[in-house]
Order: C-alpha cells, then sequence, then structure tokens
C-alpha cells in the first residue's frame, strides 16, 4: 500500500507521503481503491439478480471499501507512519444522499451482503446531483438545502450504455455511471445509477431547493424527493420513476441477449426485486419492451415478467401507498397506460374482489397492486409487519396469493454497523471470541460466555466511553456543543414522522424539565440527543423540530437543569452521523405507535454496539425482544392489535386524555407556554399544540404515561452498571440475526435462487 500509495501521489502531484495535502491523500486512496476494486472478480452466474430501488443510501465509501478489499489496517498503519489518521482523511469525502431513510439504507446495506455471500446481483437506480435535501437549523428552525456531492472524481465511472426514454412529448437519452460494490472478502458487483447529460444544476440557487418544476429536462435527476412530498413535485416524481424503471428494464434486456439468454427464459436467468412500489412501472415497461420490440404476445410477455418480478413492502401507512391518478400517467408516461389498462382489464376477468383492482372507481393506479397481482412474491420486512400485511392491510390479497406471501426479516451490514464504525469494540469482541463472527455474526452469541465477567463487563463500559468521548468530540467541533461524557446517551435518530412519535419523547424532555425544576435531580445527568430530517413539506414534522430545537435552548440556557438533563439535536442527520453516534448510545429510542413501524433498522445498529432498546412492540423490536428476552430490553405501550382495533373502531380522542390526565394536560400546554413562546415561534407551537389535542392520529397521548414511567425505569437501572453492562453484553450477543447476510441468504433461499 505505501509503495502504491507514493507512486500515485508522484504521477498525479509530484508529492510524497510527507509532502501532499489531506485532499491529496483522500484522492489517491480513491484512486487506488477503485483500482484494487477493479481488480476483483465480478461474482457470476446463471441467474443473476437486479435490486431495483429509487434508493441507495451507501454513505461514504472510502474506508468501507478498504475494510471490504482487506486493505483498511494496512492504510491505516501506512497513514499514521506519516502522522495522518485513516478517520481523518475519510472526514474529506463528501457523503452522497441518495436516500431519505430507512428503505435506502436498507438497499445499501443489502448491496454489501449480496456481493459479500458471492452474488450476483447490481443495483439499478437514479444518480440524484443534490440527493435529498442537506438540513441546516436557523432560529430553531428546519432550513433546506441543496446537498452536492458529486465531485470531479468520484465513486461514479461513465459506462457507454446509453438508451432512449420515451415520454409523451418527447425522448430523454439515459446515461449510465456505476459505482462498484466490492464484497467483504469476496467478489464484486456495481451499482447501477442513470442519469442524464442535459441536467442543469444551475437552476437551483444557492441556500435553496427551489427550481423550475416544469423542466424535465433540466431536473430530472436534480434531486431526490422526501416522502410526502408536495403535489407539485408529484408528476416530477412519475418521470423520474418512469425514467428509472425504463432505463434498468433496457439494460436488463441488453446483458440477457449479450449472455445469449432467450428472453422467453428471462425468469430463469433474472430476478427484478421491486423495493418498495417506486419502481413498479418495471412491470409494465418490461412488457412494452417485449411486446413492441422484442416479438412477444402480450400473453408470453405477461408470463415470464410476471415470473421475474418480486415485490417488498416496506409501509403499512395508507397513505404512504401509491397511488397515481391515471391523468398523471397519461400525461408522463401515455405508452404504460394501455398496458396498465390491460392489465387491470385480466383482473377483472378473474378476480371478483374490486379492493384488488389495480384501477379504482376514481381512476386511480395503485402501484402496490400492480406488483403482487404480476409478481411471484410479496415480503415484508418484520415478522410482526407480515403478518399485518397477511391479516390485515394486504389480507384480500393473501386469500388469493397465498403462496406469494413471506417474510424476510430486515439486517444491516456489519462491516459498517460494527467494524468500521467500532473498531475498538470489533478488536476486544475478536480478542474474546476470535474473528468467525466477522463471517458467521451467529458467532457473537460466544460472548454469552462472559455474561458474569467483571473484567468484560468493565471493559464493554469502558469502551463506551470511548465512543462517548469521540462523540463529543465530534459535536463540539461541528456544532459547538460539549456533552457530558459522564451522563446516560439517550438517542432518537430517525426520520422525522408523526407514526415514529419524537414529540412524546419531546413530551418526556418537557416532564423532566419540569421535574428538575421542582427539585428533583437525577442521579446521573441525562443528555438526551434527536436527530431528525423532516419532509420540506410536511407541516407538523417541522413544527414538532423547532419543538425540540426551542426545548434545547431553553434548557441550555437554564443553569438550574442543564447541569442534569440536556436536549441536543444533531444538524443534518445523515448516515456517517449515524456511524458516530449510535456507538456512544446507552438507550435506543424505539417508540412508534404499535403496528406502524414496519420494521425499524436503526434498532439493531443501537443493539450490536451495545445500546438497550426502549421501545414499543412494532416491527423489528419485537424480534429483537424475543432474542435478548423482557429483562435485556424495555417495552411499553399499547399492543399492535389493540392499535388496529382502535383505528377499527375510530374511537380514540386526544382530547379525551388531555382534559382527564393532569399531567399530561400540563406536559402539551408547556409547548405553549410562556417559557417557549419566547423562545419560539407562535403558529409553529400552537398548530402542533393544537395538532396533539384535536387529533393526534398516531395516539402520542395514549402511550405517553407509560413512556415517562419506562423510561424513569430505565434510568433508574442505569444506576446498577454491573448489571446494566450484563444487558448490553446480551444484546450484542443477540444481535447476530440481524447481520443482513443473513436477510440475504433468505431472500435468495426463498426467492431469488440465484445460481
Ligand atoms: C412516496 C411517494 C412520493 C414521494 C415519496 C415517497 C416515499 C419515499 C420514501 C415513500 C416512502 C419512502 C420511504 C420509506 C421507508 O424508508 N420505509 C422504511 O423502510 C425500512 C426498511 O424496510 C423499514 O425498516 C422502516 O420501518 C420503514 O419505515
Amino acid at each position: 500500500m505505501e509503495k502504491r500509495l507514493q507512486e500515485v501521489l508522484e504521477k498525479r502531484f509530484h508529492k510524497t507521503l510527507d509532502t501532499c495535502t489531506k485532499e491529496e491523500l483522500f484522492h489517491a486512496l480513491m484512486e487506488i481503491t477503485k483500482e484494487a476494486t477493479g481488480n476483483l472478480k465480478r461474482n457470476e452466474g446463471s441467474k443473476k439478480l437486479y435490486y431495483i430501488s429509487a434508493e441507495f443510501l451507501i454513505g461514504k465509501l472510502l474506508s468501507n471499501n478498504l475494510i471490504n478489499l482487506g486493505l483498511y489496517e494496512e492504510t491505516e498503519k501506512v497513514l499514521k507512519s506519516h502522522g495522518y489518521e485513516l478517520c481523518e482523511i475519510e472526514e474529506l469525502e463528501m457523503e452522497p444522499s441518495l436516500g431519505n431513510g430507512g428503505l435506502g439504507r436498507l438497499a445499501a446495506c443489502f448491496l454489501d451482503s449480496i456481493a459479500t455471500l458471492g452474488l450476483p446481483g447490481d443495483g439499478i437506480g437514479l444518480n440524484y446531483h443534490f440527493g435529498l435535501f442537506q438540513q441546516k437549523f436557523t432560529n430553531h428552525k428546519q432550513q433546506e438545502l441543496k446537498n452536492p456531492w458529486i465531485t470531479k472524481e468520484s465513486w461514479l465511472n461513465r459506462q457507454s450504455f446509453t438508451c432512449k426514454v420515451p415520454f409523451k412529448d418527447f425522448t430523454m437519452d439515459g446515461v449510465l455511471y456505476d459505482i462498484d460494490v466490492p464484497g467483504y472478502d469476496s467478489g464484486c458487483n456495481r451499482l447501477h445509477l442513470f442519469d442524464v447529460d442535459t441536467i442543469d444544476e444551475s437552476i437551483v440557487p444557492e441556500n435553496s431547493i427551489d427550481f423550475n418544476k416544469k423542466k424535465v429536462q433540466e431536473n430530472l435527476t436534480l434531486f431526490l424527493y422526501p416522502d410526502d412530498s408536495d403535489d407539485a413535485g408529484r408528476k416530477l416524481r412519475i418521470y423520474q420513476q418512469y425514467f428509472m424503471v425504463s432505463c434498468g428494464a433496457q439494460l436488463i434486456l441488453k446483458e440477457m441477449e449479450d449472455a445469449g439468454y432467450d428472453l422467453h427464459e428471462l425468469n430463469n436467468h433474472a430476478v427484478i426485486q421491486i423495493n418498495d412500489t417506486h419502481p413498479s412501472m418495471v412491470i409494465p415497461e418490461l412488457i412494452r419492451l417485449l411486446t413492441e420490440e422484442k416479438g412477444f404476445t402480450m400473453d408470453e410477455a405477461v408470463e415470464v415478467v410476471s415470473k421475474t418480478c418480486a415485490y417488498t413492502n416496506h409501509t403499512i401507512l395508507a397513505e404512504a401507498l401509491e397511488k397515481w391518478p391515471m391523468e398523471y400517467l397519461e400525461e408522463v408516461v401515455p405508452n404504460l397506460v394501455p398496458i396498465i389498462k390491460e392489465l387491470d382489464e385480466r383482473v377483472r376477468k378473474t378476480v371478483k374482489d374490486e379492493s384488488t383492482y389495480i384501477i379504482d372507481a376514481q381512476d386511480r393506479v395503485h402501484m402496490a397492486h400492480m406488483d403482487i397481482h404480476y409478481g411471484f412474491s410479496v415480503n415484508g420486512v418484520a415478522a410482526l409487519h407480515t403478518e399485518i400485511l397477511k391479516n390485515s392491510e394486504l389480507k384480500n390479497f393473501y386469500d388469493l396469493y397465498p403462496e406469494r406471501f413471506n417474510n424476510k426479516t430486515n439486517g444491516i451490514t456489519f462491516r459498517r454497523w460494527l467494524m468500521h464504525c467500532n473498531p475498538i469494540l470489533t478488536r476486544y469482541i475478536e480478542s474474546l471470541i476470535g474473528n468467525g463472527f466477522k463471517k458467521d455474526a451467529t458467532e457473537l452469541e460466544k460472548l454469552l460466555a462472559f455474561e458474569n465477567d467483571e473484567t468484560v463487563l468493565n471493559k464493554l463500559e469502558e469502551i463506551k466511553m470511548e465512543k462517548k468521548l469521540e462523540f463529543k468530540e465530534y459535536m463540539e467541533e461541528t456544532q459547538g456543543l460539549t456533552i457530558d461524557e459522564h451522563s446516560i446517551i439517550d438517542v432518537q435518530v430517525k426520520r422525522l414522522h408523526e407514526y415514529k412519535r419524537q414529540q412524546m419523547n419531546a413530551l418526556y424532555a418537557i416532564y423532566k424539565y419540569m421535574d428538575i425544576k421542582a427539585g428533583n435531580k437525577p442521579s446521573t445527568p441525562i443528555t438526551m440527543i434527536f436527530g431528525a430530517k423532516a419532509a420540506p413539506a410536511y407541516v407538523i414534522a417541522k413544527d414538532i423540530i423547532h419543538l425540540i430545537l426551542c426545548l434545547q435552548e431553553l434548557i441550555e440556557k437554564d443553569p438550574e437543569v442543564r447541569p442534569y438533563f440536556r436536549v441536543l439535536m444533531i444538524e443534518n442527520y445523515n448516515v456517517s452521523k449515524a456511524a458516530k453516534v449510535i456507538p456512544a448510545a446507552n438507550i435506543s429510542e424505539q417508540i412508534s405507535l404499535a403496528s406502524k413501524e414496519a420494521s425499524g433498522t436503526g434498532n439493531m445498529k443501537f443493539m450490536l454496539n451495545g445500546a438497550l432498546t426502549l421501545g414499543t412492540e412494532d416491527g423489528a423490536n419485537v424480534e429483537i425482544r424475543d432474542l435478548v428476552g423482557e429483562e435485556n430490553i424495555y417495552i411499553f405501550g399499547r399492543k399492535p392489535q389493540d392499535v388496529i382495533d382502535l383505528y377499527e373502531a375510530g374511537t380514540y380522542s386526544s382530547k379525551e386524555i388531555y382534559e382527564e390526565d393532569a399531567l399530561i394536560h400540563k406536559l402539551v400546554d408547556f409547548i405553549t407556554g410562556e417559557e417557549l413562546l419566547a423562545i419560539g415561534d407562535e403558529e409553529s407551537l400552537t398548530r402542533l399544540r393544537r395538532e396533539l389535542i384535536g387529533k393526534d392520529w398516531f395516539m402520542t397521548l395514549l402511550d405517553t404515561k407509560e413512556y415517562i414511567t419506562t423510561k424513569e425505569k430505565v434510568y433508574a437501572d442505569y444506576e446498577d452498571r454491573k448489571t446494566w453492562n450484563k444487558k448490553a453484553l446480551i444484546n450484542i450477543a443477540k444481535a447476530g440475526f440481524f447481520s443482513s447476510d443473513r436477510t440475504i441468504a433468505q431472500y435468495n433461499e426463498d426467492i431469488w435462487k440465484l445460481k
């Protein structure tokens, strides 16, 4: 590595390891890493997976690629001997923000595991120039800025493949950029990101995310759409989706033909995993290409496409299920309209249940319905989620096609979420149980042999302290906030959404603030940390951020409370910040309204790094509980079935709770009390308080009391550090199940069957 680094530095910059700048060093390292990845063998076989997704939240790549290539430690040593730290070089890399949250990050973890397991499988997505917006806090509010991440030299490799995508009044030329995906000690796959050469980045002003939505040729791949985006952007979203699937479908067919396969046997050589409904138009697009360009009859095309496509559902929120007005499709993708109508007709001929039709009475196209009728597999992302799909949300489909439904509980790549983000813990685990867990994560269970070993438990606590200190330094440098490393670090980081109930955590903060003001000081100080982006058009979500930032300001300025209790918000929460805060956490907040969080994956990352979960009976929390046992997790709140019944009955009234419960009344009123109004914006805080009392669609007030008592118990339990550390050890030991290597092995075994 040293020799090669010196060569590259000399050739490119006429510098040496001792004279180069950090930027030059970063570029040299990127070049060497790309070269090493390029030399890996491609994973190959007679059947290939295409994982098609509007989001791939891959994060920074330098360190992870070095780890997977087996070059990390050597590189670290070489740099150290010349006075550099690899982690400071890593800071110079821009983070691609090609995803919103869980779904996008899952796709990235999957790519890592697919390559690691040696399976031939590529990702297909879009190359958004500004990704998701960048978040800045101004006047205690979220401000959105563009987030350029593509530098002159980057991980993107331009390819020669091009294709034409026909829209209504014009055709666009798709171009392709690939990012190599090296597996851990394995071969290599690719992430294909499609783009257009006519994009004009200059139409977006500085400090803004506004642009002319009508100029599709210039704006198509500028931004990733945040969920719940405004109506004006919805058509553009269809343009993006169609562009992605048409380019993807053309690439797939070309690869199949180049390999000499008969397209009538497409399903024997390709499987397409549709990541939520965002890429669903790949089904009618493939049918269009096969019938219009490859001489297929409609019957032949429908049959082979149905045997090739599989669909993953990531949400049970009705409002998040995509239903596009036919009118929009006619305006954007008229080529697909007759095909979608034909697919709907075929359903109508054989199925009585109107609720499963693709086109509904309001002439809206239900993307998920198309996926289920014309795909061979439907999966949920955690055991509970899949059961809810089968028994309520998609019951009518389950009755039709029970054999298509299956569960694939999500997972995370341990290369990023243990080895990279927590090398000291990784090394310590290795010293205890050897390095077999790096290839087989279930070997972490060997740690259970040490559950009563005080030396080991103390060492785990020391490692946590070290990660807290690193995080403290980072927060000081980036946001000027000095964290008390001796405090309990209690973290809720995830997209902001009412169903995830950051507002309930904020109500707890109000409770604690008042309690301390009343003279009850906690024995160990508490630091509550939030990190979340809100969709720019999601008003209440932004109000919740405002509330949290106002609480932060109130407490930071209060010398009576600040030494004991603080509320801090991480600005622009993203993958790299996740990798910094998660290893420092003692408590993992997973407090969604039961039945609403399909799985969650942050919960798995915290557990793996020795934090204890404070959560509801939701998503993968249920499986975490089953693995670690009731005594090693804190579960509270209304049960999923109760919540489903409450919605069904329509009897939930937050107003009643507010009026009958004096404590809740006080907490909710504090939102518009004089302390916060002196800091924040009256309109925003009033709207939030009114929402909580008048609607509270995600039932915050239902669980608030039990949340407060449970959280008090968690904090009290922290005082018995030995028992706490034992619980942490058991969480780490039981995390092996949540390796995405396991998830991918199951996808392959049950769905993909790659050869
Ligand atoms: C839809 C229409 C228009 C614009 C945007 C969207 C849109 C964008 C993103 C809808 C949904 C998303 C993202 C969903 C998501 O991240 N779901 C999460 O997926 C994770 C991986 O399976 C789960 O762990 C989480 O529980 C689930 O919320």
